[in-house]
Order: structure tokens, then sequence, then C-alpha cells
């Protein structure tokens, strides 16, 4: 578009705002729904959703716009949730997940209940937002293996056609939430440093950066992989091809194709949730043989877990996302010492938690001098909280996390003059993780072959890494109430202020356990309230999660 005179820009505009009823009219928005767009974007059955595809094309072109033509994604994943469930997630230009100040334009635009109020909320929007519409946009898209993934993407390219020429598109076909993440901010990069924005791009530059890493500690022992039948089997397959033989990697749960079998009785939800071993991975008795470990994605291969078999009682052995960031942090730390950077640029590694980390693997930390800081569920609170570190690791204890490493850490890196060969190799390893390491988001993939490459410098088998702590037993519980929103959690959801009198009467309950310890968030995903517990014992996790379910039964006047 040009703007060349007042009345040609008003002929131009009538144009988009005709553009946008014609596709508007295509995908109407069903009656009786109602859309949030919460931790994870939009989330729900794959049918309710095309309406809300075309209207995210809108505004993910606004964004783009308003941030004069920077390239902005969109992902279609539901991650680990069922097959019929589909959902869609925009990300910024740094990678990073939407800027939450966005996030409800995104609600507001997905329930306007007709056309005329969809073209009227737009334009109130744009001006709003200042949205110069004479701008370029940039956008960038992806979906994970969901079959209804294909008629979304119509109904999202649909919302970005509207806008004829001055939209620019790249369509990066299926594949994982963490790839396009990792293109959206190589895109956006000007000094081109981060890498080439393709998933080619991404292959390369983890295989260079995992290959730096293991140099001659190989040959590693052999991986099993279950893939959740997702994205991930994909991903997992074209990096294979393009790192070659240094991790032998065998593959499970790779059926992408198969009707209903995405993260169906297997992948990382299923196993944290479960503490279990998918059924799948049991019979493959791929485990049974000593030394063995395996890990899980999730659908859309932005989580992972490990876990192994214990060789006396062929017990399951879960190293979830607090046994990763225990052993990633005191790894870097160790390094960060070696690397022995002059006292003004000695970098500071920290940990950032949720309050479902395992009470154990705080204490580990803390005990050791690491600096632990807990926010509240959703990785963008996480991802902000370790951007206050020079090296900031994060997990959700479902495994989902990074590891960041500022700007200034980078410089001090590479400016640093080695004071010994061990010096300039652990700097040199730094910098190689830095390149491994996802820096956009939580990344299996890449997660994956960080855990790879520290059980490799340590000389690790999964025993010697779970060895380090061994966590309270716990559970979690999700307690179905008539109206979560009277539940209010303050103190990165360790606390309840609402309902009143509530926190009072878990913490007199939670006093009766030894080590007890529970919160009660409600969930940004579900219509529920969560309920986490763990005891010294098995019997007093049980039991406290019990006794807190049944407060908040209480409390929300179920009895
Ligand atoms: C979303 C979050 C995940 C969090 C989960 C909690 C992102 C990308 N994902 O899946 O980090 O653990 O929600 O769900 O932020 P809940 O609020 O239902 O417990
Ligand atoms: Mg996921």
């Amino acid at each position: 578009m040009s703007s060349s005179s007042p009345t040609k820009a008003a002929h131009e505009h009538a144009v988009l705002l005709n553009s946008i009823a014609d596709g508007a009219n295509q995908y109407p928005k069903p009656e009786h729904v109602n859309y949030t767009y919460g931790t994870a974007g939009f989330r729900t059955l794959a049918t309710k959703l095309p309406s809300v595809l075309f209207r995210v094309g809108l505004l993910a072109v606004l964004r783009s716009k308003r941030l004069e033509g920077a390239t902005i994604g969109i992902m279609v994943t539901a991650s680990h949730n069922p097959e019929p469930d589909n959902g869609v997630k925009l990300v910024d230009p740094s990678g990073e997940m939407l800027d939450p100040s966005w996030e409800p334009h995104a609600t507001t635009l997905s329930n306007c209940p007709s056309t005329e109020s969809l073209i009227s909320t737009f334009t109130t929007l744009a001006n709003h937002l200042r949205v110069d519409l004479h701008q370029p946009a940039n956008i960038v898209y992806a979906r994970d293996t969901r079959p209804s993934g294909p008629e979304l993407i119509k109904a999202l390219e649909t919302g970005l056609r509207v806008f004829g020429d001055s939209v620019k598109i790249n369509d990066l076909g299926v594949t994982t939430t963490p790839i396009l993440h990792y293109v959206v901010k190589a895109t956006n990069d000007k000094t081109a440093e981060y890498g080439v924005p393709t998933k080619e791009g991404y292959n390369a530059k983890m295989a260079k950066a995992f290959t730096t890493l293991i140099g001659n500690k190989g040959p590693l022992a052999p991986l099993y992989v279950d893939c959740a039948n997702g994205v991930g089997a994909v991903a997992l397959k074209d990096f294979t091809d393009a790192l070659g033989d240094l991790l032998p990697v065998h593959p499970l749960n790779t059926a992408t194709t198969t009707q209903g079998a995405l993260n169906h009785m297997c992948g990382a939800d299923f196993v944290k949730t479960k503490q279990a071993l998918p059924p799948s991975v049991h019979s493959s008795g791929v485990l049974s043989k000593p030394g063995s470990r395996a890990c899980s994605f999730d659908g859309d291969a932005d989580r992972i877990v490990f876990y192994y078999l214990n060789e006396e009682k062929a017990n399951f052995r879960l190293l979830d996302g607090d046994k990763i960031a225990v052993m990633v942090a005191m790894f870097l730390v160790d390094l960060v010492v070696k690397a022995k950077l002059d006292e003004e640029h000695r970098l500071k590694v920290g940990v950032v938690q949720t309050a479902y980390a395992n009470g154990s693997s705080t204490k580990y930390l803390t005990s050791r001098n690491i600096p632990v800081t807990c926010v509240s569920t959703g990785v963008k609170h996480l991802h902000h909280a370790a951007q206050r570190y020079d090296i900031g690791v994060y997990f959700e204890a479902n495994g989902h996390g990074t590891v960041l490493f500022s700007d200034s850490a980078i410089k001090a890196l590479k400016a640093a003059s080695p004071q010994s060969p061990d010096a300039a190799n652990a700097i040199k390893n730094l910098l190689a993780f830095s390149e491994l390491i996802n820096q956009a988001v939580g990344d299996a993939l890449s997660d994956m072959l960080l855990v790879e490459a520290v059980l490799a410098h340590r000389g690790w088998g999964a025993s010697d890494w779970d060895a380090g702590y061994e966590d309270l037993p716990n559970r979690l519980v999700k307690v179905e109430v008539p109206d979560r929103s009277i539940f209010v959690a303050t103190d990165a959801e360790r606390k309840l202020t609402n309902p009143p009198g509530l926190q009072e009467k878990i913490e007199e309950v939670m006093r009766k356990y030894e080590m007890g310890r529970s919160f009660v968030r409600p969930s940004g995903t579900e219509d529920c309230v969560r309920v986490y517990a763990e005891a010294k014992t098995n019997s007093e996790a049980e039991n406290l999660a019990l006794a807190i379910t049944d407060l908040v039964r209480f409390a929300s006047g179920q009895s």
C-alpha cells in the first residue's frame, strides 16, 4: 500500500476492511464459545478454532506492522493435549512469547460475535495501538502433526492475505514449537550471529555445537527417544541426519500419521504425571539393558523428561526438569570457575523454578550457594526471571526449560584471555553450550543434547546423575470446581489470598506432615484448580494431597 493521497489512502482502507469482511464471513465465530488467550495461547477442540486462526492472522499482522515489519511467529499446536484439540500462539520478534500486554487484544478479537463487530474492533485496535497499516509485515508460521493443522493453517493464511502484498509470509510447514521460535529469533537478528533462519540452519548450528562439545568423548551410550508420536519424530530424524552417527539415537513412538496416537499413553506429560514408563517403552524392553536411558518429548517437542530403570530392582526412576536444572546448573558453575574470568567478568549462574519444583532440588541448590528464584507457572515468567542472571537456568518440573546466556556473558567469554589451557577449554565449552541451547524457548531436542553433553563431560550414566538428591514423594491433583476464579494465588503461586481463610487452613494441615508442603492454584490452561503436595513419605504426600483437596472442595461449596 502507498499513502500518496488522502483519498487513495481512504480507498485502500475501505478495500482492506472489505477483504477482512470477506474472510471473516468464511470463518464465523461459533456461538456460545468464549475464547481466552491463556498461558500458552488459545487451546481447545480444533473444530472450534478456525475463526480464531483467521483473527490471530489479523493480530499478528498488526503486531508486525506496529514493530515496523519485524517478523512475528505463529505456531499451531496443542502441545501435549489429545489429538482432537489444537491451539495457536504468537511469538514475538526476540523469539519469546507474545508480549503479555497484547494477550487481551487476542482474546478480544477472537470473541467478536459478528463480522461487523470484528471490523469495528479491528479498526479501534489499530488506532489505539497506533499501528501504521502502511508498514510492511513479516510472518513466519508452522504447525505440529495434528490432522486438524492444515485446515487451521488455511484459516490463518486467509487472515494474513487480507492485507495483500504488504505482508510477506514464510510457511515452515510441519515443525516443532522451538524450531519456530528459533527461526523467528534468527530472522530478526540483524547481526546474523544467532544462526541461519531455517530448519537446516537450526540443525547445522546444533550439530556443530554438539560435535565441539563431545569432541573425542564418544562413543555415547544409546539413547531411546519417545517422540510422543508427534512432530519431535520428524525433527529428530532431520537432526540426526544432519549430525551423523555421533549420538546413537533410537526413536520410539514415531507414528505421526496414525490416528489417535499423538500423546496417547506416551510423551513427556504422560511420564511426568503418571510417574511411569510409557507402556510402549516398557514392552519394547529397551531399558532392561544395564546403563540404558530414555527420554520423552511432548507433542510439540518443547518439553523433555529422562528416565531409566534402577539396576537392582528395575524400578522406574524419573529425571525430570528439576533434575535437569540441577545437573546443568552445577555443571555450568564448575565451568565458570574453571574459566577463571577476571573478577569484574565473573559470571553469575542462577536457577529459576516454579512452586512445582521438588523441595529437594531447591534445597540441593541453595545449600550449594546457587541462587534460586521462584516464579509463577508458565514459560514467560521463567524466561524473564532467567534473564536477570548472566547464565540463567530455568526449568519447570514438567521438563519445560532452557538456559539463557546474557549478551554481556557472551561478550565476556569471547573477550576473555584464558590463563591456562584448562581455562581456555572451559571458555570454549561455555560458548559451545550457548550455541547448543535454544536461547528463545525450552526445546526438547536441544535440551536432550545438552543433557547428553553434560553426561559425557562428567563421564556419568543416568544413575550417577540421579544420585545427587532424592525427590520428596509428591502428588498433583486436579480438582474440578464450579468457579475457579474464586481461587487467587500470590507469592509465585505458593499461597492463596482468596477464598478468605483457606490459606491458613492449608498451612495448619501442612504443619502436621513431616517436610510437608502444599499449594493450590487455579490452572491457566484448564477449567480446574490444581493441588500440589509433597512430604517425607509416599503415604504422607498422598494424605496431605487428599486433605488439601477436601479443603478446596469445601471452600468452593462442594462437600
Ligand atoms: C502451559 C505452559 C507450561 C505450564 C502449563 C501449566 C507455556 C508455553 N506453557 O502449558 O509452561 O507448565 O501451562 O498449566 O508457557 P496449568 O496452568 O494448567 O497448570
Ligand atoms: Mg509443549
